[in-house]
Formats: structure tokens, C-alpha cells, sequence
């Protein structure tokens, strides 16, 4: 069976909301970070990033192990997507809505969650707690322009949902960083249209069966 490597609400979430989407089979296995346990050998030897997420699935008979969030998502996107009767998750290839897919993907991983990882990691960054906290500021005010780009994007949606009518993996991937501001000044769920945006998708089986199976206790947002 598939195995989601997780530690609770950290960036094996969007892959996790998405497995649940699928309505697919899957084992939840614990690594937790606040332990250590991602740096230990029997985990290095799986990951040796040593990072969450780790997807581990059976691809042609093969065995693969997929790491980096948004990668995961594409792949699970792309082979279960269609399958699951769940393909508006995953716009056809060649079309316009995959080409903004792509392009929010990319932007919210290699954007907005790196910046968020400097957020919460500047000490990895700096050589003095004072720099470190410099750049944790720095990085929560580039988060907040961030923030207000996305909002404006999304009041250009004509649906109630980033790319429009359908819910995607972007919506998955965006709920995931969102949450990650809560304890910001300007979290995401005080924007305009961010607001309506996460209080409608916090309500998905999907979602809330995720933060209960990860024992994650409000705020979720
Ligand atoms: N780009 C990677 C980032 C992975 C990452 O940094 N995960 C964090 C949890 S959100 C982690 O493993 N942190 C532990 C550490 O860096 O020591 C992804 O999206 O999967």
C-alpha cells in the first residue's frame, strides 16, 4: 500500500488532503520532526534529505520514493486523478487551465513556501539570534506581499476556487501554506478574498479528515 511519511502539519499536508480527495488507499507513517526522528538512520536511509514529506508508492511493478510537496502532488494528480473519477483535480495536459496550474504550483513552492521556510528556520540563515530575527521579519513581510498578490489573483477567479470552477491541487497545495501564517500579524485568512476562499475549504471531508488523522487542533487557519 501507498505510505505518506508525515509529521503533524508540516508540508506532508497538501499530499495528505489529496490522498484523502482521491479517496485513495494509504498508510500514514509518523516521523516527527519535534523529535528528531527525521534525522535519525532509519530514516535518513529512506529520505536522505531528511525532510517531510516522503511519498513511498509502487509505480510498474517498481518501487519509488517521491519527496518535495508539490512534486507529490502532481504525480498523484497525474496517475490517480482520472482514475479516482476526481479529474478536475488535474486539468488535461496541453491545456490552458495545466499551464496556470503549472505556474501557481510554481509559484507557491518555490515563492511563497521557501519564504515561509525562512520564516520559521532564520536561525538557519543568520549567525546571531538577533539577525535571525531580522530575517524572520523580513521574511513575514515578504509573505504579506506575497499574500496580497494572491489575493488580488484570486478575485479574478469566476468560481470559488483558485483556478476557477474546480478544485485543484493548487487549492490543496494554497490551503497548506495559508495555514502556515496563522500566527503571523496579517494572517492569510483575514484577506479580502482569501477569507471566504479558506473558510470554504476548510469545510472538505478532505481537509478535516486530514487534521484530525494528523491531531491537529484549531486554529486550522
Ligand atoms: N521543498 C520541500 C520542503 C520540505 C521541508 O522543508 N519540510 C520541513 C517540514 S515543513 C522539514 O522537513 N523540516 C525539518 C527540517 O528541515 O529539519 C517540500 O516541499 O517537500
Amino acid at each position: 500500500m501507498m505510505q505518506l511519511f508525515y509529521s503533524p502539519g508540516t508540508a506532508c499536508l497538501a499530499p495528505h488532503f489529496l490522498l484523502e480527495e482521491l479517496g485513495l488507499a494509504y498508510e500514514l507513517v509518523l516521523v516527527d520532526t519535534s523529535k528528531q526522528e527525521h534525522q535519525q538512520a532509519a530514516y535518513l536511509k529512506l529520505n536522505p534529505k531528511g525532510k517531510i514529506p516522503l511519498l513511498i508508492d509502487i509505480f510498474d511493478d517498481k518501487e519509488i520514493r517521491l519527496t518535495e510537496s508539490a512534486a507529490i502532488c502532481m504525480y498523484l494528480a497525474d496517475k490517480y486523478a482520472a482514475q479516482q473519477n476526481a479529474a478536475h483535480l488535474n486539468p488535461a495536459l496541453g491545456s490552458v487551465e495545466r499551464a496556470r496550474l503549472y505556474q501557481w504550483m510554481m509559484y507557491f513552492s518555490n515563492t511563497l513556501q521557501a519564504e515561509l521556510l525562512s520564516y520559521f528556520y532564520p536561525e538557519r540563515l543568520a549567525d546571531n539570534a538577533e539577525t535571525a530575527e531580522q530575517i524572520k521579519n523580513h521574511a513575514e513581510q515578504r509573505v504579506a506581499e506575497m499574500l496580497s498578490y494572491i489575493d488580488a489573483e484570486l478575485a479574478k477567479s469566476d468560481g470559488d476556487y483558485f483556478l476557477g470552477k474546480s478544485l485543484s491541487i493548487a487549492d490543496l497545495f494554497l490551503f497548506m501554506l495559508c495555514r502556515w501564517t496563522r500566527n503571523m500579524h496579517k494572517p492569510a485568512r483575514t484577506y479580502t478574498h482569501l477569507s471566504p476562499y479558506l473558510a470554504r475549504l476548510v469545510q472538505r471531508p478532505a481537509i478535516t479528515n486530514s487534521f484530525a488523522q494528523e491531531a491537529l487542533a484549531a486554529p486550522l487557519y
